[in-house]
């Protein structure tokens, strides 16, 4: 099955971006399989409220695992299936402790097996930067991705003003094509990201 990483720095919207997207696509009950870094893999079911309460949180490295969810884009008579993984976020050095070390060295695998690969960047925190250059580990992350792999990058929380303003600088930084804006909280974009998707798979 096509598997599509959710990549990205920590706090992004990532998971809020993956249960969102599931729910925007009609699954009620959202079926998790949890991969940990040493390698043990269980199985999480959820409703939608409560996934969003207990796995999106405002603090940096909610998400400390490999999260996938099996969903079904609606395609002419039937259904295209992909694998949507949700990944530890990136920082850029070295994280003090080992166990984000484990899950972001297991996010950067997970690279590698992908075929699709969505890279969230959070707008509204571009022009915290003095000269509203792009991060490097973002720069990183497109410089790799683009040539190699299926590649989109989800310009997220475009629900907020200060994200507004920055959309296109971006776009004018990594080109218009690429990107896809959205709000993963309200579920903005998504038609274009189902789409992007679909063409893809
Ligand atoms: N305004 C706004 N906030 C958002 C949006 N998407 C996510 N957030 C908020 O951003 C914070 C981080 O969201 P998460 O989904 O936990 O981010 P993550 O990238 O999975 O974070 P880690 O797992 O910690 O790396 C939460 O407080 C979300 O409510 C969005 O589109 N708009
Ligand atoms: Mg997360």
């Amino acid at each position: 099955m096509t598997k599509s990483l959710v990549i990205g720095q920590t706090n992004v919207g990532k998971t809020c971006f993956a249960i969102n997207f599931a729910d925007y696509l009609g699954i009620k009950e959202l079926k998790f399989t949890i991969r940990q870094p040493a390698g043990f893999l269980s199985k999480q079911t959820y409703e939608l409220q409560t996934a969003l309460k207990e796995l999106v949180c405002p603090e940096e490295h909610t998400t400390k695992e490999i999260q996938e969810i099996q969903l079904k884009l609606p395609a002419g008579k039937g259904y295209q299936r992909v694998n949507l993984i949700d990944s530890c976020g990136l920082i850029e050095g070295i994280h003090p402790q080992e166990e984000i070390r484990l899950a972001m060295a297991q996010t950067l695998r997970k690279i590698q097996e992908s075929n699709i690969i969505l890279h969230l960047i959070d707008l509204s925190k571009l022009n915290t930067r003095r000269l509203k250059e792009l991060p490097e580990l973002d720069l990183e992350i497109y410089n790799y991705c683009k040539t190699k792999k299926c590649y989109a990058i989800l310009a997220n929380k475009i629900d907020l003003k200060i994200a507004r303003n920055n959309l296109e600088f971006l776009q004018e930084r990594l080109g218009h094509e690429i990107i896809i804006p959205i709000s993963a909280l309200y579920q903005q974009g998504f038609k274009e990201v189902k789409k992007f998707l679909l063409k893809n798979l």
